[in-house]
Formats: structure tokens, C-alpha cells, sequence
């Protein structure tokens, strides 16, 4: 017995497909851990698709999350909507980036804990953050090693992607 069957694409076409509905559709959960061994927030630099949620995982400790008006490492809370979470020791919180912020700075606001380096920062991909308290480059001339990866255009600004060598 023979049977035939008809694909309208391949199955390559379909996955290229399903990986596009995927990237649009779906937006991811990032894990930050939250104290534990150290008195770190980890990953403490996070870049993120807006619509992608950052949960907060308590590892051990007493720790709250207060935002900053930045730069990275500001330990003082903003003026208002300045907590993320209390400071408790177990579960976890989640934030999402909706948005409305193209960065976030926060910062363990439990005794010295922001000035022994637990702070974090999250980041919208592609938005424009020059407007920001972010450390800006200045440098016109630069130095390229490496195989080129890609090349992005933006604002003026000019991001050259490498793999280095
Ligand atoms: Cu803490």
C-alpha cells in the first residue's frame, strides 16, 4: 500500500515559521537569584523584551528590591513607586517589563547590602537609553577586532557586533 502526502512547505519553512510565532507570541521568564551565597543580585545586568517578566528568586537571606533612579549602584530610592518587594527571606516576586520603563535600577534595600555591590539593573532590548543616566560612551574612534557579526544603526549611534578573535 501506498501513501503520498502533500506538504505545502517544508519542514524547514515550518520551523522558521514556528520559531517566528514563538519570538512574537510568547514572552519569556527571566530567574534573578536573590542573595543566597553572596549578598549579589544574579544575573546582575539583565537586557529583556518588553512583555518579558524578571522573577525573583530568594536563595537565602533578608533582602528587599527598592528601584533607583540609577546610575548602576545608586542605593537611594526613587521619589515614588520605589518597592519592588519588602524585605523578607524566602519566595519570590516577579516584575514585569511592560514597557513604561526602558531601565530599571534597583537595589537590596536591607542594611549595607546595596553598598556591598547588591544592586541590578534591567534593560528594554532596542530601546533608545541615551536619554538615560546610563555611562555613555564618547569615543569617536574605535578599534575593531575580530569577525564582524553584525552592524545596527541607531539614533546616530553606530553598534558593531564582533565575535572576538
Ligand atoms: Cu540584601
Amino acid at each position: 500500500m501506498k501513501s503520498s502526502t502533500y506538504y505545502p512547505f517544508s519542514n524547514l519553512s515550518f520551523l522558521a515559521l514556528f520559531l517566528v510565532i514563538l519570538s512574537i507570541a510568547s514572552a519569556a521568564t527571566i530567574n534573578v537569584t536573590v542573595g543566597g551565597d553572596s549578598l549579589t543580585f544574579n544575573p546582575q545586568n539583565l537586557t529583556v523584551n518588553k512583555g518579558d517578566v524578571v522573577q525573583f528568586n530568594w536563595a537565602g537571606g533578608q533582602h528587599s528590591i527598592i528601584r533607583s533612579d540609577g546610575p548602576a549602584g545608586s542605593c537611594t530610592p526613587k521619589n515614588s513607586n520605589t518597592s519592588i518587594s519588602e524585605a523578607k527571606t524566602n519566595g519570590m516576586v516577579t516584575f514585569k517589563m511592560d514597557g513604561s520603563d526602558s531601565r530599571i535600577w534597583y537595589y537590596c534595600g536591607v542594611g549595607n547590602h546595596c553598598k556591598m555591590g547588591m544592586w541590578g539593573v534591567i534593560a528594554l532590548a532596542g530601546s533608545d537609553n541615551s536619554g538615560t543616566k546610563a555611562a555613555k560612551s564618547s569615543s569617536t574612534s574605535i578599534g575593531i577586532s575580530g569577525v564582524i557579526i553584525g552592524i545596527i544603526v541607531s539614533s546616530g549611534i553606530i553598534s558593531i557586533f564582533t565575535l572576538s578573535s
